[in-house]
């Protein structure tokens, strides 16, 4: 019954990029229209305070949940550099529940700089973020991801994506190959 839109929606893929997410919303399910986004996640839980079971943040989102404690916060190293996009979200924070975070990304601005934390703006889609804004520098990329419970309520954290970029896949041709192969695997009877 979506087909009409979904038509619509490939035509305008670059002017409907944010708004397309918003159908997804029920979780890790990826439909056809997101396969070309392939995503990775949450590998290692680097610090945590306050956090029950933090390790339910890692990977694919599979229902069961970090619960971030008001005033907590963790910190996740992802399984890959998450870049700048100028076309979407550049990740996503797959929450439950009513609890506000804020989230901030390790750069290091300079070669030769000490990493700093930088805060990460709210994307298109729900949970979504991006590295900065569209003046951000494209160059840009972070692989530590910080989520702070600035709230009253608990934070419930499933998973932690970032998604790959097309700039992404032309710096690391060699990688992409690799995502392909695992990506295959998960969606075994939805080839084209
Ligand atoms: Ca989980």
């Amino acid at each position: 019954m979506r087909s009409k839109a979904s038509c619509l929606a490939v035509g305008l893929c670059c002017l409907c990029a944010a708004a397309i997410p918003a159908l997804n919303t029920a979780g890790p399910g990826v439909g056809p229209a997101r396969q070309a986004r392939p995503a990775f996640y949450g590998q290692e839980v680097l610090d945590d305070i306050d956090v029950t079971a933090p390790e339910d943040a890692l990977g694919e989102a599979d229902g069961r949940f970090a619960e971030i404690r008001p005033g907590g916060e963790m910190t996740v190293l992802m399984d890959d550099r998450i870049y700048y996009s100028d076309a979407s979200d550049d990740g996503r924070v797959v929450t439950k529940g009513e609890g506000q975070y804020g989230l901030a990304g390790l750069f290091r601005m300079t070669e030769e700089g000490e990493p700093a934390w930088q805060p990460l703006i709210p994307g298109g889609t729900p949970g979504g973020f991006k590295l900065g804004s569209v003046m951000f520098p494209v160059a840009q990329s972070t692989d530590t991801i910080k989520i702070v419970n600035d709230d009253t309520r608990p934070v419930f954290v499933d998973a932690v994506l970032g998604y790959r970029s097309e700039i992404d896949r032309t710096l690391r041709p060699a990688t992409q190959g690799l995502r392909r192969t695992k990506r295959d695997r998960t969606t075994s009877g939805r080839r084209p």
